[in-house]
């Protein structure tokens, strides 16, 4: 099979996380010279620069912050991504905070739809992100990206058009271990598939993406998976504004990457979250990368795997 191009789209968006620094996530992934190890894994590389925001004026109401900023992302990376998949093409968002997902996996989520296909998520992260305007205690929008995507409302005028709601049974999250209590009822209520760390701690990473990918293969469907720099346990990864002991260690994020990759299942990923300001001499970039590299093939030893 041959091996799609990938498409790098910067998204240096900030506004949706409580604390700034995500602006630089882009910067810090091109330094640490992710085009180039996609490269040298056979890749086709395009680097796409970093997305110009839309000018948009709307107030989401309550206590939300920066919504013009996020939604003006949003829009900008919705057309760069469904550009990027009629091209065929693989793109990979570099965040940016977790608000950006507004944009790329709606984007996502019209390209399956266009093509009469459904899209599962696989959301690597400390948190679900599923909060609504009227839920949430902070108001910051990288909490609430997911709750967007998957159509609750509250979020009139993010984007111009309707959006493919994502299935929330469609919707994995994997790693959480912070759940606000509106929040947690709300995964609840509508069948989010929550993998929390205790899950890990008991069932294993293998056995748990192993169910997900059969999933996603059951379903012939897309698969996006966007990772949070808070997915990683903070020794591994200190670059982020959320950290949450108790997190996946390096092997249990590399081997989630690397079955993933087994797969061939992934069509979209995110990089996000990172905040280079925070970080401890690349540490965390590194590790970004060295995943992203895990998830497009780079392998200790090669060996016959499990075939989805
Ligand atoms: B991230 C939080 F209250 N739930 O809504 C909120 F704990 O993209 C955190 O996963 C959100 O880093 C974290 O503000 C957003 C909080
Ligand atoms: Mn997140
Ligand atoms: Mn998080
Ligand atoms: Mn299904």
């Amino acid at each position: 099979m041959a091996k799609r191009s990938i498409a790098l789209i910067g998204a240096p968006v900030d506004g949706g996380a409580g604390m700034s620094g995500c602006i630089m996530g882009p910067a810090a992934l091109r330094v640490a010279n992710i085009g180039g190890a996609l490269s040298d894994l056979g890749f086709a590389v395009e680097d796409w620069g970093d997305v110009t925001p839309e000018t948009v004026s709307l107030s989401l109401g309550g206590q939300t912050h920066h919504e013009n900023e996020v939604a003006g992302f949003a829009r900008a990376l919705y057309k760069n991504g469904v550009d990027a998949f009629s091209k065929g093409m693989l793109p990979i968002f570099l965040g940016g905070d977790h608000s950006l997902s507004m944009g790329t996996v709606t984007a996502a989520a019209r390209h399956a739809a266009a093509m009469g296909k459904t899209l599962h998520v696989l959301w690597l992260d400390a948190h679900p992100d599923f909060n609504r305007p009227d839920t949430s205690h902070s108001g910051n929008m990288h909490g609430m990206s997911a709750a967007f995507f998957c159509g609750e409302p509250g979020f009139d005028g993010i984007l111009e058009q309707p959006i493919d709601p994502v299935d929330p049974r469609h919707f994995h999250v994997f790693g959480v271990r912070s759940i606000d209590q509106k929040e947690g009822e709300l995964l609840r209520e509508r069948g989010v598939d929550v993998m929390d760390m205790r899950h890990i701690d008991e069932r294993g990473v293998a056995s748990l993406i192993r169910s997900v990918l059969e999933a996603v293969k059951r379903d012939d469907a897309m698969l996006h998976v966007s990772l949070d720099v808070d997915f990683l346990d903070p020794a591994c990864a200190p670059g982020v504004g959320t950290t949450v002991p108790g997190g996946a260690t390096y092997r249990e994020a590399h081997l989630a990457m690397e079955m993933i990759c087994d797969s061939g299942l992934m069509t979209s990923l995110d990089l996000v979250e990172l905040n280079p300001y925070l970080d401890e001499r690349g540490k965390s970039t590194r590790m970004l990368v060295n995943l992203t590299e895990s998830g497009f093939g780079r392998r200790v030893f090669d060996r016959p795997t499990t075939a989805y």
